[in-house]
């Protein structure tokens, strides 16, 4: 029996076009359907149409609308959803054909971020993207006003027109609004980055597909290493359940911490508005000195979101040179269809039931750690400022008490090696 509130949900009929055969096209339609849920609403039916060239008045062919005048009776359905991003002329003359309410991939992400938005920042840059995408859209929502021919003066133009051009003054005044308080808000963060990168201690940043286990696998971290209840992130089995990034210091093995990064998630075609708006959240990525590019081994369309999460990171301008471990994870779904042989900096893990966490930091810390130098060093009584500073800084692996003082055998970075060569045995 359907639930009384599936039934209260907006039904979405799908279209899509195929243009030139593309190979993806199945799984964009797929993907769109997870969009759809996500926000809240069903889907009704699904039209596609093969074209080599888009039909620049309308997107789809001419002959296709009334295909889908006709599946939108059919299935009873309150909105049409577009697999593309649709242009504000586009938008305008398929709402004037279809005579419904019409939202295309871009206007359909961006209401889901909106009503995930929980943090200031993240709310802040969802509205600026909001505008900036309506912005050239003005046009189509007031196409019903009265317009005269007029010169290019407010005074000059018809009533439609001088609303057009008043709602655009204040959409542009809010906008730079925005932007300057996201301005303020970047400039704590990158304070803090500043900081960050001072401490010296390496940046890990969790990238992937949304619901990958992105914010999971920062729990496990957290569950693992620090015991800390109160200090997890937000974990949801939803699209984009993050929106904002979460850093944490986590001690891997002794003296050994990294800080750990989780942000919000990908997906294909993610919009450029919110690129654009979100790009102090992911500027941190580009920060990282590791990227644990998490991936959902349990969904067959994991190689599919693989290439997304690959694409995004090339289009966000992340640097190549970035060292990646491609983490698989949701393991304990697929056990028997785990490799018998891991490639390098490859793992198959379960954040959930925090299996393979360890192993993961053992990838980590070969990558992060690996110029540590492993050697033994006599600090003698008198020095023993040195030897509580090695306590805090470098990884001690053995302690001995003798006649000249301490003898420890110990990993270091290089550059305390060097500066207390004069101990090593
Ligand atoms: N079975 C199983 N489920 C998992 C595992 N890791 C995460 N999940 C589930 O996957 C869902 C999504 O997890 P999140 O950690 O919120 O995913 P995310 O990558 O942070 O997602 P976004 O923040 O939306 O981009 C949740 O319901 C988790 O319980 C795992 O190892 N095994
Ligand atoms: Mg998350």
């Amino acid at each position: 029996m359907k639930k009384m509130n599936d039934e209260l949900k907006p039904k979405a009929l799908i279209v899509g076009v195929n243009l030139r055969n593309d190979k993806n096209f199945s799984y964009s339609i797929e993907e769109l359907k997870n969009l759809v849920y996500a926000c809240n609403m069903d889907v009704v039916g699904v039209i596609t149409q093969n074209l080599e060239n888009i039909n620049k008045p309308y997107y789809i062919g001419t002959g296709k609308i009334e295909d889908i005048n006709i599946g939108i009776n059919q299935c009873q359905a309150d909105i049409v959803v577009f697999d593309n991003e649709l242009s504000p002329v586009q938008l305008r003359n398929l709402e004037k054909k279809l005579n419904i309410s019409i939202l295309d991939r871009t206007g359909l992400i961006l209401e889901i971020f909106r009503s995930r938005a929980k943090t200031k920042e993240a709310k802040l840059q969802v509205e600026l993207a909001k505008l900036e995408y309506s912005l050239p859209r003005l046009v189509g929502l007031h196409d019903s006003l009265g317009r005269q021919a007029g010169s290019s003066t407010l005074s000059n133009k018809g009533s439609g027109e001088k609303k057009i051009e008043l709602d655009r003054r204040k959409i542009e005044n809010k906008i730079y609004e925005l932007k300057k308080r996201l301005d303020e808000l970047e400039k704590i963060r990158n304070n803090q980055k500043k900081r960050r990168k001072n401490s010296n201690i390496p940046i890990v940043a969790l990238v992937g597909y949304t619901n990958a286990g992105k914010s999971t696998l920062m729990n496990a971290y957290i569950d693992t290493y620090k015991k800390d209840e109160d200090k997890k992130v937000y974990e949801e089995n939803m699209l984009f359940a993050t929106l904002d990034t979460t850093v944490r210091n986590i001690e891997i093995s002794e003296n050994k911490n990294i800080l750990l990064s989780d942000t919000v998630g990908f997906v294909s075609k993610l919009p450029h508005s919110l690129i654009k708006a979100f790009r102090s959240t992911l500027n941190e990525i580009k920060d990282a000195d590791l990227i644990l590019h998490v991936i959902d081994y349990s969904d067959e369309k994991y190689e599919e979101y693989e290439k997304v999460t690959t694409n995004t990171l090339k289009e966000i301008g992340v640097d190549e040179s970035i060292p990646i471990i491609k983490v698989y994870n949701k393991s304990d779904l697929m056990l028997d269809r785990l490799p018998l042989v891991e490639d390098k900096n490859t793992i198959y893990i379960s954040a959930l039931k925090r299996y393979g966490i360890y192993e993961l930091s053992k990838l980590i810390e070969n990558i992060l750690f690996k110029n540590y130098i492993k050697c033994k060093m006599q600090i003698p009584f008198q020095d023993g400022d040195i030897l509580s500073y090695l306590n805090d800084n470098a990884h001690i692996i053995n302690t001995k008490y003798n006649e000249q003082g301490t003898l420890i055998e110990l990993e270091c970075k290089p550059q305390d090696y060097s500066k207390y060569k004069k101990y090593v045995v």
